[in-house]
């Protein structure tokens, strides 16, 4: 039932009406009031905590006053609307973001210092959101703070998990998971207790003809667990529009627990049947690109866009519109195939639900999706067990089964009797047991299909999804070269370089108009300019050096070459390409004489990031880093000229400490593997510059920026394939550096060779599909262009700032305005400043 106030007493309501605060002492006062009174506390008893616990909540009051705002603003307005959905948001941290999209970090800043506190250390407390693996999630977390700071009226739509990604320790050299119970505190949520949706599982499906002769379908029995919605609000960069992330979160439906149950004295089971409801949003699964099956993953799916398409479906219906016009007030986008179960409950709804006719519903559905697939990589392709399916969800079954049929009658209408290719291209593949392929629904249920970078697009339409080009035409698959926000990867983690960059294009523009970037290109030789440049690049590899001292006890000299390779550890991502190259040049290092290891720029190789707990391999390359790192860092032979670092728990709070500390990255995928990779577009706009494969967004990267500001090596994505049939299973010959390296390991100069036979030997013996050794030459060669061109510190700095220059294309601004004109048609609502926002210049 809405509640809403009747006129008269409209008066009251907006003469009292939340204020935003945006002077100091009104920021002062709040924070005062949450620790007194939300808190219970005073100045006697007020630690840090307790100061980021009132600092936030003053800062959450005032998000959700222009929350309240936007949304009734988007609803007067009743235009198209965006939902973003993804399994995964990797947001971070909350607190800082938000004080700088609001414009209000220096009030902030000046305030906490007069109540006695350190505005970083009060930052410092926050424990990141950690709901998302690696890139896909992050990449979800920047479109929305782009879709708010355009003035997009868009949600997302995800899972409220108890237990983020987990935390990574490294003990005697492996990775130990420890899990992240983030809840405890939370101050960016809003707990909608009255927002319930059931979700029904299980059950088995009923069909007759109902009085006219039309044919009905009830889903009936199974189980029901309850979704209940919590809302986080998401700040647009200087602008009041504050868009909605909506996460569910699982209960079972008879709430505390089953009293029937209970009274009947089994109360066991009926705690039993709570906490089986409750495991649906618990975890997130903690794999990047790999799909496992696993029935409480589908659980998980099918939970999560129930909740979401009823409470869509529920706004729409407030709206009192006819079905067709749905494509026109709503767009839905899919984050990969995780939610391509929308589409089938979407048809469900609007057929078994709402009493549409197949075809009407269908087109309604099929113009309502949009999907974005972020890999070509096998194991990654979702693929769900039929007789899973059946059981979990019997209805929903049907219904792919016969958009299947639907789907290959018009495949074999136009191309008549090509039985290879309706096997080829069904949704249902016909393996023991049937499988039904999620990336081929996704497709056949959406008006759009992007890629995430130029190679990745082409890729897919030339390999995986090729029938489809031929089926639908190539209109219907596009690419949308991946972005990142400025907001967060410069303005706010690398807060001096944002400063100074304001202070020569006129102010903070540029972080709505990256393209504004551009004119630093003529400073690109100002020796003044260059100056400010480098001090501030060595002031944050100060700042890093000072971490990684303390968290690894570790001394590394600024003046180094800062080398780092962070990402989630996977094989594709050849981390072990990396170690590999640095114990050649370890090997290197120790046959040197004196006077040549004087002409050598020392380094500090830094790696980071997690393994799936189940992937071995990638365990197996955490080890060896950390195992080299112990036996380098402490060899009186190299000294400076070589650190080798882990940082353990990479996440994305580290990653703004990490980042604008880079002199060189790498992103050295093998070619045609990685999609796009965002970490390099951070990189390189934090003023560093990239060694990399002809791989995912490297190569636009390249385009943008000039080869002669890049570092390029290895073998080409179109042949890949060739070399890996050339790898004789079991007897190629390996480049002799490699062999090198191997025969170092194996002399256990790092620990018990025996740990690292599996990766030695998938290279030597298991055919190297990753093509380690067809690029280690072309590798290490570029490395040593690397060291020369850092020697020449002034052209080196010029490449830095002519690239940071030529970054404009970066921004995740850029990729929203793509997709809203390309894939969803909906327009930005624009609003007026000065509704009590808080503007410091
Ligand atoms: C993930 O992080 C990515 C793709 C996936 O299929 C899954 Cl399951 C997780 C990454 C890509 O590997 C990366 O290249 C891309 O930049 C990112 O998605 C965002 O598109």
């Amino acid at each position: 039932v809405e509640a809403s106030i009747p006129e008269p007493q409209r008066d009251a309501w907006k003469k009292f009406q939340a204020k935003p605060f945006v002077s100091k002492d009104d920021f002062e006062k709040e924070v005062v009031r949450h620790v007194e009174t939300t808190l219970a506390r005073s100045m006697f008893n007020c630690d840090e905590t307790a100061a980021y616990a009132a600092a936030s909540l003053a800062f959450r009051d005032r998000l959700i006053t222009e929350w309240n705002r936007t949304q009734q603003r988007q609803t007067f307005a009743d235009t198209k609307r965006v939902y973003y959905l993804s399994l995964e948001f990797l947001m971070g941290r909350a607190l800082d973001n938000a004080m700088l999209n609001v414009g209000l970090k220096n009030v902030a800043k000046e305030g906490l210092s007069e109540l006695g506190f350190r505005i970083e250390d009060i930052i410092n407390q926050e424990h990141d959101a950690a709901l998302g693996n690696g890139g896909l999630g992050r990449l979800a977390a920047c479109f929305l703070d782009s879709m708010a700071s355009l003035n997009f009226p868009a949600w997302g739509y995800g899972l409220r998990y108890k237990y983020g990604i987990f935390k990574q320790e490294i003990v005697d050299g492996y990775q130990v998971e420890v899990p992240d119970y983030w809840l405890d505190f939370n101050p960016w949520e809003f707990p909608r207790h009255d927002i319930v949706v059931d979700v029904q599982f299980y059950g088995g499906v009923r069909k007759y003809q109902d009085e006219v002769g039309k044919n009905v379908a009830v889903w009936e029995g199974g189980e029901i667990v309850k979704a209940t919605a919590y809302d986080v609000p998401i700040p647009g960069f200087d602008t009041p529009t504050t868009n909605n992330m909506r996460l569910w979160s699982s209960k079972a439906a008879s709430g505390e627990f089953d009293f029937q149950k209970f009274n009947s004295g089994d109360y066991e089971s009926s705690v039993a049947d709570q906490q089986r409801a409750e495991t649906i949003s618990a975890v997130l699964y903690p794999n990047d690109n790999l799909d496992r099956g696993k029935e409480l993953r589908l659980k998980q799916q099918y939970f999560w866009v129930a909740a979401s398409l009823y409470d869509i479906v529920r706004r729409f219906k407030k709206s009192k519109r006819a079905w067709s016009e749905f494509p026109d007030q709503i767009a839905i986008q899919l984050n990969d195939t995780h939610p391509t179960l929308a589409i089938v409950e979407l048809q469900r709804i609007l057929i078994d639900m709402e009493g549409l006719d197949w075809d009407e519903a269908w087109t309604i559905v099929t113009n309502t999706f949009g999907y974005t697939n972020h890999t070509v990589l096998p194991e990654a392709l979702e693929k769900w067990s039929v007789p899973l399916f059946q059981n979990l969800l019997p209805r929903h079954l049907q219904i792919i089964y016969d958009i299947n049929m639907f789907f290959l009658q018009s495949v074999e209408r136009k191309f008549p009797g090509d039985r290879d290719m309706l096997a080829r291209v069904s949704i249902i593949e016909e393996s023991q047991p049937k499988m039904v392929r999620m990336a081929f629904l996704a497709i056949v249920g959406s008006h759009k299909v992007n890629g995430v970078a130029e190679l990745h697009s082409d890729l897919i339409k030339t390999t995986i999804f090729k029938d489809f080009v031929k089926i639908f035409g190539p209109d219907k698959f596009t690419n949308v070269t991946n972005g990142i926000t400025p907001r967060r990867w410069l303005h706010q983690a690398n807060p001096r370089l944002s400063e100074l960059i304001a202070s020569k294009t006129g102010g903070l523009g540029f972080l709505k108009d990256l393209n504004v970037l551009n004119e630093l290109e003529k400073f690109a030789d100002d020796k003044a300019f260059k100056k400010e440049w480098a001090e501030i690049k060595y002031a944050n590899k100060v700042r890093l050096a000072k971490y990684i001292k303390s968290t690894t006890g570790v001394t590394v000299n600024p003046a180094a070459l800062f080398d780092i390779q962070v990402k989630r550890i996977h094989e594709y991502k050849r981390q072990q390409l990396n170690i590999f190259g640095v114990i050649h040049r370890y090997l290197t290092i120790k046959a040197m004489t004196p006077e040549q290891r004087k002409k050598l720029a020392p380094r500090v190789s830094i790696f980071g990031g997690k393994a799936a707990p189940g992937y071995w391999m990638a365990k197996t390359i955490i080890h060896l880093i950390n195992n080299v790192g112990a036996v380098v860092n402490k060899d009186p032979d190299v000294g400076d000229l070589l650190k080798v670092i882990f940082l353990e728990d990479y996440n994305v709070s580290k990653a703004e400490i990490i980042t604008p500390a880079s002199d060189v990255s790498e992103h050295i995928s093998t070619a045609g593997t990685e999609a796009s990779g965002t970490s390099n577009m951070k990189f390189v706009l934090n003023g560093g510059l990239i060694i990399g494969t002809c791989d995912g967004a490297n190569i636009e990267i390249t385009r943008e920026i000039g080869e002669n500001n890049i570092f390029l090596f290895g073998n080409l994505a179109e042949d890949v394939e060739d070399l890996r049939h050339t790898h004789n299973y079991g007897s190629h010959t390996l480049d002799p550096d490699l062999v090198k390296v191997f025969d170092l390991i194996k002399s256990n100069a790092f620990g018990d060779a025996g740990a690292f036979g599996a990766l030695t030997g998938s290279i030597e013996d298991h055919g190297d599909y990753y093509l380690v050794s067809d690029d280690f030459h072309s590798y290490i060669q570029t490395q040593t262009l690397v060291d020369e061109a850092y020697k020449n510190q002034e052209e080196w700095i010029t490449k830095t700032i002519l690239s940071v220059a030529r970054m404009g294309f970066f921004s995740s601004d850029r990729c929203i305005n793509e997709y809203a004109e390309m894939i969803w048609n909906v327009e930005p609502l624009p609003v007026e400043k000065g509704s009590g926002l808080g503007k410091e210049e």
